[in-house]
């Protein structure tokens, strides 16, 4: 019995030296060691040799299990570190590499020109106001001036909803709410989609605006010029040539159109401008007294100027857009360039 196990233990040790990989090692130990191993089914024979050599083989068969338990527990171990090195290697992340660049969007033409014109007004203390898209005729015409019938509405062709509703032509009605609401003094614009039926090169059916107006004791149409120019003057270039030229509104009296030289000719007279060297850029004037009376300031003591801006118009400007349409189509390729 002695012999048998030193003869297992000497080429089980030398069987040990060839394995070359975990599964030979794990194979091994379980064809040594397991329940069907040799050195098991050696234990269970103990019983049939004499009882006073039991201990001094029991001793051995343990002795030698410890020993090639011992040896290929070491092979396994190395075998194991090594599969883990190869798969931390392979794993191996570059830190140091930059990010993968997500595409940027950006604002949309018309909302970066909307967010320019708020802000150099909000810089000479205007606060923004909002309101419905859906107006009455009340706040879109009769308080501004434009009783039913007068010629005034033709100028704005508009969309009807029913009965007494209707899309606003202009942000106007939002002032008015303003006014309803607050006393003087006040400054405030009102920028907003807008309304109207038309459809060509320079009109599309919905349009933005910014709206604006101011009103205290004493406010003068020099107040008009000097908030308007230093408008025009930011939003283009400090040197724009401007000009004020008289027009009509049925809620301003007097009224003036603004022209800006044209971006186009530098003045010198060109398809764009029709010749004139200048482009109107937006509409004003002193508030009617009849505003006032529909929202119940008194005219005898408070004047104010209001006007009304374009922002498609603006765009266009200051962009070299000749096609209004290009801003609702939403093609990326045109939208990319803003
Ligand atoms: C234009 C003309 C203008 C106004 C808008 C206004 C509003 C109130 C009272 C008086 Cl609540 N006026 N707005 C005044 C003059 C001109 O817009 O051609 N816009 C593009």
């Amino acid at each position: 019995m002695k012999d048998r196990l030193l003869q297992i233990e000497k080429a089980a040790l030398s069987e040990i030296l060839s394995i070359k990989n975990k599964e030979a090692a794990l194979e091994f130990k379980n064809r040594h060691l397991g329940r069907k191993g040799e050195l098991t089914s050696l234990t269970k024979e103990l019983g049939s040799i004499p009882p006073a050599e039991r201990p001094a083989v029991g001793e051995l068969i343990n002795t030698i299990r410890g020993k090639i338990e011992e040896r290929v527990n070491h092979l396994l171990t190395g075998f194991l570190n090594a599969e883990r090195e190869q798969r931390l290697r392979a794993e191996k992340v570059d830190v140091t590499l930059p990010g993968r660049y997500l595409p940027l969007g950006k604002k949309h033409p018309i909302t970066q020109v909307m967010d320019e014109v708020v802000k150099i007004f909000s810089g000479m203390g205007f606060a923004a106001a909002e309101g419905p898209e859906i107006e009455t005729d009340y706040y879109n015409f009769e308080a501004l001036n434009i009783p039913k019938d007068h010629p005034a509405r033709d100028m704005q062709d508009t969309f009807y909803i029913s009965g007494d509703y209707l899309l606003r032509t202009h942000t106007s009605p939002v002032q008015i709410r303003v006014m309803q609401a607050q006393k003087p003094p006040l400054r405030v614009i009102a920028p907003g989609k807008v309304y109207r039926r038309d459809s060509d090169v320079t009109h599309t059916p919905m349009f933005h605006q910014v709206e604006g107006f101011m009103v205290d004791e004493s406010i003068t149409f020099g107040d008009l010029k000097g908030v308007l120019s230093a408008f025009l003057h930011s939003l283009f270039r400090e040197d724009m040539p401007i000009r004020f030229r008289p027009s009509f509104f049925p809620f301003t009296e007097p009224s003036a159109e603004v022209d800006i030289q044209c971006v186009i000719c530098n003045g010198k007279g060109c398809r764009v401008c029709k010749g004139s060297g200048w482009l109107e850029v937006l509409g004003a004037g002193m508030i009617h007294p009849m505003v006032f009376k529909a929202v119940n300031y008194d005219a005898e003591k408070f004047t104010g100027f209001a006007f009304g801006i374009g922002i498609e118009r603006i765009a266009m400007l200051k962009f070299g857009i000749d096609d209004i349409r290009l801003f609702f189509e939403n093609d990326v390729r045109f939208l990319r360039q803003f």
